[in-house]
């Protein structure tokens, strides 16, 4: 039996309490998420249960008891206290998937502090934007990124600390860096847990939106109420399963469901800091005996386009649950997924300003391959009327995916941005910024964005931060960035650029651009292709046209023109 039990009763019978009850939670009390992930294990009897396993480049592995996390956080938390970090103090994680990530953010909140995770390919620029916006005081980072803060720390100066968690010693340190080894630090036994309240904030995730700065969604420590029961129910979660996301922390699934899901609920969870192939994969789920993997569409396209014979080579019957987040997931994958690994892959749909699953299939119900699935019990979704903002009870017409405001784990803001927050919500809905239909039994079905943000292999790219970084490029005049489609990413950014004159549009210049922006921005970010155009299509105002450039990559129909300059 599944921990949901039946979807419909569930949803009949729904209230967050139930959460709070298994979780001993009263409104009013203390709840802070970094004690609820490792002290109150421990006191659950769980001290000695293995909380990560930990695999690295060439297989290199390390093993923490619940016991060890709480230890490891405790020391953490301390260290930066003892840095002058206090409560609400913004800590930004910069660091590949390696242990002091995870338990560092523990870490982070045990001190009432906030934790910002940045995803670690994230070049200087990406880096630089987000620090200033929250006014971080301290970044947690590695030997191996650590340029990339030096080349941006003189326009930061809220950035207190940087503090390098593998420093090797010998090289010297330059202006406000600090070293911090946990394997040589002393033990905190005792830490004074800060007495987070619900509405206390967690932690600052920034997205990317069409215009704009990338906004900061703020959490608050009552989120732990709808990540722990969503884990439990649509993760399927149970006391001895071995569970692995394949999601990075620097992205909302790799917290809400590689961390603060998993280990509310005291379970074993893998970690591989590895780059991706079949075999990797397939060996790691072989060796550590996965029995729940929450994963995404392009790494499951991925895994196709690898083929059935690979799989074949490893024993992959621990399997027992397989989830998808991040992307539409095509039919044909959960179809194959059947196939190959004797379970279909269950589509999961939220967003980052969620905080926790939305809409999803259940362990139990039936999938109809393609569909997102239905509403958590205790979440209200509808499809909203474009032009009235009215539900639409219509099945089958496209609208716009909405949610009844009020679940727990809801962003309580756009950092420094309350506007655009407000602007989310219209006639008491808030609004997704995603187009769907609903079928006949009550089935969720992703049409698209509503917006121009670019989800490439399930990672968010603005277009507006591209074209923005292009323009610092010395040759580029004029950009303009939109996706095109890709067989394994869904889409990927593509690039339309006019040269300054005396700039030649060759090979060389269109790699010179690439790296540009994979530096500046990221790897994601980088444009695959490179168009060169005498000039690009613009509106009257003078506003770039993008959804013609989109059309025309996507094939489809180019709509009203109108207003076009040059008509
Ligand atoms: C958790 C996460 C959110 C956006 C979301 C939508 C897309 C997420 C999806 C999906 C189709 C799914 N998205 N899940 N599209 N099917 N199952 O991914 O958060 O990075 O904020 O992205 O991703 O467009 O609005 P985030």
């Amino acid at each position: 039996m599944s921990n949901i039990g039946t979807y419909d009763e569930r949803r009949k019978n729904f209230d967050w309490s139930i959460s709070e009850e298994e979780l001993e939670y009263k409104p009013e009390n203390v709840i802070n998420i970094g004690w609820y992930c490792s002290d109150r294990i421990c006191q659950m009897g769980k001290a000695d249960k293995l909380a990560l396993i930990w695999e690295g480049f060439g297989g290199r592995e390390k093993k923490y008891s619940y016991n060890d996390i709480r230890l490891a956080s405790n020391t953490i938390g301390d260290f930066l206290q003892k840095c002058g970090i206090k409560s609400e103090d913004r800590v930004c994680i910069f660091l590949d998937r390696i242990p002091e990530l995870y338990l560092g953010f523990l870490g982070i909140l045990k001190i009432g502090a906030i934790a910002q995770p940045l995803f670690s390919a994230f070049g200087d620029e990406s880096l630089l934007v987000r620090l200033e916006n929250a006014e971080t005081s301290a970044i947690i980072t590695q030997r191996k990124h650590v340029g990339k803060v030096r080349k941006i720390i003189d326009k930061l100066p809220h950035l207190k600390h940087v503090i390098i968690v593998d420093h090797d010693g010998k090289k010297p340190l330059k202006e406000r860096e600090m070293v911090f080894s946990l394997e040589e630090a002393e033990p905190v036994e005792n830490l004074k847990i800060y007495p987070t309240k619900a509405e206390s904030a967690s932690v600052l995730h920034y997205t990317s939106g069409t215009t704009g700065l990338p906004k900061g969604v703020k959490h608050v420590h009552y989120s732990l109420i709808g990540q722990y029961l969503t884990a439990k129910w649509v993760l399927d979660i149970s006391d001895d399963d071995i569970y692995w996301c394949t999601a990075d922390p620097g992205w909302v699934t790799g917290t809400s469901y590689g961390i603060i899901g998993p280990w509310s609920l005291g379970v074993t969870q893998c970690v591989l800091d590895a780059g991706f192939s079949a075999d990797a994969w397939y060996r790691f789920i072989e060796k550590h005996k996965v029995t729940v993997w929450y994963s995404a569409p392009t790494a499951i396209r991925s895994l196709m386009k690898a083929g059935d014979e690979v799989v074949k080579k490893y024993d992959l019957s621990s399997l027992r649950h397989l989830v998808s987040v991040g992307e539409p997931l095509n039919a044909e994958a959960v179809v194959w997924s059947e196939k190959v690994f004797g379970r279909p892959f269950h589509d999961s749909y939220w967003q980052t300003e969620t905080g926790a699953i939305m809409i999803s299939n259940y362990p139990g119900m039936k999938i109809k391959p393609g569909s997102m699935g239905k509403p958590f019990p205790g979440i209200e979704a509808t499809i909203l009327d474009p032009e009235t903002y009215n539900p639409i009870s219509q099945p089958g017409r496209i609208g716009l995916i909405a949610f009844k405001p009020g679940w727990p784990s809801m962003m309580r803001t756009y950092w420094k941005n309350e506007e655009t927050y407000k602007s989310k919500f219209v006639n008491g809905w808030y609004l997704s910024g995603d187009r769907a239909n609903i079928d006949k039994d009550g089935y969720f079905w992703f049409i698209g964005r509503d917006d121009d943000v670019i989800n490439t292999g399930g990672h968010l790219v603005s277009p507006f931060e591209v074209e923005s970084a292009l323009l610092e490029h010395e040759a580029v005049a004029e950009s303009a960035v939109v996706s095109k489609p890709d067989e394994v990413n869904m889409e990927v950014v593509k690039a339309f650029v006019v040269l300054h004159p005396g700039h030649e549009p060759d090979d060389d210049m269109e790699l010179n651009i690439m790296n540009f922006i994979r530096k500046r921005l990221s790897p994601l970010a980088m444009p695959q292709e490179i168009e060169y155009v005498e000039s690009l299509p613009k509106t009257r105002s003078g506003k770039i046209m993008r959804r013609l450039l989109h059309a025309k990559e996507w094939g489809e129909e180019i709509g009203d023109t109108s207003t076009l300059e040059d008509e």
